[in-house]
Parts: structure tokens; sequence; C-alpha cells
């Protein structure tokens, strides 16, 4: 496989032309915060062990972009420690007892250096791999992703990761708009819940492909194979 061949990928609501030597897996927000007991996700009132069925799927592709030495790059979600970068209504949404920045089990929550925030070892970066620190929801407002995907010619997507309907569709939104292709594999994103995973999918694909395509991690394996 050359850098410049265009391979076809099966997906909604049309075939992706994916040209892996431009395309970057880009993995959102698999932190301990969002898929461990103790976190961000558990604190807003959610059920984290409907997050964990993603992280095979993810470990797969992961290895397979890895064993073709293809761009890949992940996001967090999270704050400074003087949260200087968390806006008030943020901090205070939810009307919760814990906030962002308060302590847990897993450090203070949603802060930039604690064990909560940081990437779960089953997808944990290497070195090559571009970390994208992100204090919102989409992983292109206040972050240098877009500058770092020009500079590696970057044009087309894969975006995995947590959650379908916040953080991955939001992302999917601001790539779109800054003219990336995305390509969403259904098995590697996770909703708290099932259906906003059913509709945060359509969304994606409906109206010809509104923001991008939808497939599944297996089919694009089977691609760059
Ligand atoms: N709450 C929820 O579904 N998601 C987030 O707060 N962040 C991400 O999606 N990463």
């Amino acid at each position: 496989m050359t850098g410049h061949q265009t391979l076809t990928v099966q997906a909604e609501p049309y075939p992706f032309e994916l040209s892996p030597g431009s395309c970057a897996l880009l993995l959102i927000d698999m932190q301990r915060d969002f898929l461990e007991p103790g976190g961000f996700g558990e604190m807003l009132g959610n059920d984290v062990s409907q997050l964990r069925r993603v992280i095979e799927p993810n470990r797969k592709l992961l290895a397979g972009w890895r064993a073709k030495a293809l761009a890949v790059m992940h996001t967090r979600e999270g704050h400074r420690p003087d949260l200087s970068d968390l806006p008030p209504a943020k901090k205070i949404r939810g009307r919760g007892k814990t906030r962002i920045g308060d302590p847990g089990p897993m450090g203070r929550i949603l802060v930039r250096g604690e064990a909560g925030h940081d990437i779960i070892p089953e997808l944990y970066p290497i070195p090559s791999e571009p970390v994208i620190d992100k204090p919102g929801k989409g992983a292109f407002f206040a972050t240098d992703l877009h500058a770092i995907l020009q500079n590696r010619g970057i044009k087309q997507l894969i975006v995995t990761g947590v959650t379908t309907e916040v953080c991955v569709n939001t992302t999917v939104r601001e790539a779109n708009d800054r003219g990336y292709d995305c390509l969403v594999p259904e098995d590697c994103v996770g909703s708290y819940f099932p259906e906003f995973q059913t509709m945060g999918l359509k969304m994606i694909k409906a109206q010809g492909g509104i923001f991008g395509w939808v497939s599944n991690s297996e089919t694009i394996l089977a691609a760059i194979a």
C-alpha cells in the first residue's frame, strides 16, 4: 500500500474513498474520567460500563493503523489545574455535588495531569502520536489540531471514541466545516445512552452524509490490509 493509493471502504450513505496517506485516526477522549468509575462521566450520573465495549474495537483499529505507520492522534477533554480555562457555565452545569476540579478517586476531576484525565492504558498513545488537550467538547475549539493536521497534509479523519453524541459529534461537525471528510466506525464510538448512539450516528450520515460517513472497524481494517 502506498501513501497515495485510494481505497474504497463500504460505508453509509455511500462508499468512502479512503486515502490512507492523508487520513488520520483521531481517538476522542478515551480517558479514565469517562470510562472508569469515579470520574467525570459517573459524576454526571452515567453508567460508565456502557462505554467499555468500544475499547476492544478501538484497540484493534489502532493496532492496524499503527502497523501501516499511518497518522494517529488522541484528544483529552480537561482543564488547567488553576481552572482558568474552565467557563463558569461549564463548572456549575448539572448542579452536581461534585464538580470539575474537585477531588475524586482518580485525582481532581477533568484536570490535566491527574490520573483520571489520562487516556486508558489499553489505548495509550505512543510518543509519535500527538495528544490534543481540549477544554471543550469539539477537538478544534481552542486547540492546535487544525494546524497539526494541515502540517501533516491530512484531509480525512477516522473519528472514534466517546461519547458519540457529545464530543465525537461536535468534533465531526467542526471538522466538516473545516473541509475534512470524516468516517465514523460505529463499533468504535460509544454513548451512555443507546438511543443517542443510534441517533448520533444517523445525524452524521443522513441527508447524503451531511457531516460524514458511517462504517465499522472490520470494514476499515479489511480495506487497509
Ligand atoms: N457527557 C458526555 O456525554 N460527554 C462529555 O462530557 N464529553 C465527551 O463526550 N468526551
